[in-house]
């Protein structure tokens, strides 16, 4: 069934639990490297351009950003990561801030991981994913600015990234905030988070 956002609204900016807003609402966490569109993405699933800050800067979002969406459920926006020119200081509290979020967040109910498919992953993202796997926290793959490829090399692309991660074609979604390719698909990976049945997708390889 497509999804249909009544609302969809700021909630607060936090760095710390004390911080958050209280736990009541099913989560969705979207995260990634720093510039791969996580905004974009959370814009295009609500269909708001503006709801969340996008911006060709990398490291635009800093804080964790929480979003009331048909007050059914809310999705958090979490600051990139891999980002160099970020200040020091910044990065320094980056990982204590996310890790303490997705490990101790009660009302998370999963999160989506987002991939440029352009790019193949290297140690940052496996680690990430083996991190939620250690922590039992589900995540959905998504493989963004699908449009900058052709339908052919999307596919292969896809493939390639699919065996690095150790993970079937299956679980990695393209996805383009752009075209709106991918948009219902995405959404039901949601749902079935939401919905608490979704598998924890073990990886077939090792992190070198
Ligand atoms: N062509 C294309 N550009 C995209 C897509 N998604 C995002 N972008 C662009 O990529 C840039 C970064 O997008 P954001 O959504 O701000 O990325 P982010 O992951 O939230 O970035 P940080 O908050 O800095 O970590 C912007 O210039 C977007 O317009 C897409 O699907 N296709
Ligand atoms: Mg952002």
């Amino acid at each position: 069934m497509p999804m249909i956002i009544k609302t969809a609204e700021f909630i607060t900016s936090a760095v710390k639990p004390s911080q958050y807003p209280e736990e009541s609402l099913p989560e969705i966490a979207f995260i990634g490297r720093s510039n791969v569109g996580k905004s974009s993405l959370i814009n295009t699933l609500v269909n708001r351009r503006h709801l969340v800050k996008t911006s060709s800067t990398p490291g635009r979002t800093q804080l964790i950003n929480f979003f009331n969406i048909n007050d059914a459920f809310t999705f958090v926006d979490l600051p990139g990561f891999g980002y160099a020119k970020v200040p020091f200081q910044v990065k320094k509290t980056w990982g204590p801030m996310i890790e303490t979020y997705l490990a101790q967040r009660k009302t998370l109910k999963g999160a989506v991981v987002i991939l440029d498919l352009r790019r193949l992953p290297g140690i940052a993202e496996m680690n990430l994913l083996d991190w939620m796997n250690l922590h039992h926290r589900p995540f959905v793959l998504i493989l963004t600015k699908a449009d900058k490829l052709n339908r052919g090399p999307q596919k292969d692309q896809q493939r390639k990234i699919a065996d690095l991660l150790g993970v079937a074609q299956e679980h990695l979604l393209l996805f383009s905030a752009k075209s709106g390719q991918g948009k219902e698909q995405v959404w039901e990976k949601i749902q079935q988070l939401l919905a608490g049945d979704f598998p924890i997708l073990n990886r077939k390889v090792q992190t070198p």
